[in-house]
């Protein structure tokens, strides 16, 4: 560490997948990029004192506790990390920024809109301090989403049209998969609509620079009880086999909507955690008056671009591979053509939240841009319920 570099104490709350994701990022973050604050890696916080202990050595943390509200109390923490489930985001990003803590908080921000307007109001106060806080949504940061995002801004694809995502798994096709934490409302807060509906809004919404405006949504429950687990972690779990307690799936297993964006687009979203041999499909496109791009996350080193303003006679979709040192976040990587992959989009958020925290600016996404997230969240699952009626989304100021 260079002596005018300022050292950074991170707290993390939650080590499982989403954990385990975070840790990567910020064991890598500092190696790769070039940034006036270095992140230490000093506390990780679970439930379980054993297996806390074995995730701190095996992710790479100096200390463990199983309290949060000690790691928060902690005056050599500065950042708070938060990766548990979204039933305790909000009191523990909250407590985390009235004690002066800047805060990462993993999506969606939280389980209802009133706890993200609460939250969303904290980080606005700690803001006045100099507090920073920011959502991890972490596919903004693929580079060829963010490079969708410029191509969009500067006029390339002139008026959008169109908005076409889908978000599409299947790790709970079988209806014996045990009913983990991601399947409860009062865990979850919803199922597949916030667990990945929230990424393809958040995405769209962030690479057209437009807001959703209103909704009409359907949504299904296809596998209404599912066997109590017996072990999880993370998306991994078993049950005690035949004979195991069941209990009720009380959130959504798939959601589609419609939706309007508000500089006059349609839109179109499928999030399905039951879509057979699509393991982790996120798939967006967009059509504009003056060209069209498609991004594939299981080619997310790839954009495809259809540019209209070319010559009739060589018009066609152009795969740009997003592999070179012009592209976004890819020169600190390796030299050109080669490729990265999913956990670089966390290392990317990480080197944002760590310049915006170095230069004293707020970084994106912010509370507020979650709470907008939160509330085309809460209007497709009220849609749903009223029978697909057209639904309007509040609009938080800008
Ligand atoms: C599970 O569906 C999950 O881990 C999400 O929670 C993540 O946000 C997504 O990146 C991958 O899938």
């Amino acid at each position: 560490m260079s002596t005018n570099e300022k050292e950074l104490r991170v707290g993390m709350v939650g080590y499982a997948f989403m954990g385990a994701a975070h840790s990567q990022a910020w064991r890598t973050v500092n190696r790769v990029f070039d940034l006036p604050v270095r992140a230490r890696m000093a506390l990780v916080c679970g439930r379980d004192e054993s297996k806390v202990a074995d995730a701190a050595g095996r992710l790479g943390w100096d200390g463990h506790t199983t309290d949060w509200r000690e790691l928060i109390a902690r005056d050599d923490i500065d950042i708070v990390d938060v990766c548990t489930p979204g039933d305790s985001h909000a009191e523990i990003t909250i407590a985390a920024l009235e004690a002066g803590k800047h805060v990462l908080c993993e999506k969606p921000l939280a389980n209802t809109v009133e706890e993200a307007r609460a939250m969303a109001a904290a980080a606005a106060k700690a803001q006045t301090v100099g507090v920073r806080a920011m959502c991890g949504f972490n596919y903004r940061r693929v580079p060829a989403v963010s490079l969708m995002r410029e191509l969009v801004a500067s006029g390339r694809l002139g008026v959008i049209r169109h908005v076409r995502a889908v978000y599409l798994q299947d790790w709970i096709t079988d209806p014996q998969f045990p009913l983990v934490w991601r399947l409860q409302k009062d865990k979850a807060g919803s199922g597949a609509l916030g667990d990945i509906g929230a990424h393809i809004i958040d995405l769209t919404q962030f690479v057209t620079g437009q807001r959703i405006s209103g909704v009409s949504a359907i949504t299904e429950t296809f596998v209404k009880e599912r066997p109590l687990p017996a072990e999880s972690s993370g998306l991994a779990a078993s049950a005690d086999g035949a004979g195991a307690a069941m209990g009720q799936v009380t959130v959504d297993d798939a959601a589609v909507f419609v939706a309007r964006l508000d500089g006059g687009g349609l839109a179109t979203y499928e999030a399905t955690r039951f879509a057979a041999g699509r393991r982790n499909a996120l798939r967006v496109e967009i059509n504009g008056s003056l060209g069209s791009v498609a991004f594939d996350l299981e080619r997310l080193n790839e954009l495809e671009f259809f540019d209209a303003t070319e010559p009739g006679a060589e018009q066609g979709f152009r795969r740009i591979l997003v592999t070179e040192g012009d592209h976004p976040y890819m020169a600190a990587w390796w030299p050109p053509g080669h490729i990265i992959g999913y956990e670089h989009s966390f290392t990317h958020e990480l080197r944002d939240f760590l310049a915006a925290i170095a230069t004293g600016s707020d970084p994106t996404p912010s509370f507020a841009d979650a709470l907008q997230v939160q509330l085309v969240l809460d209007a497709v699952a009220r849609s749903a319920e009223l029978g697909s009626s057209w639904t309007a989304v509040e609009q938080v100021p800008a």
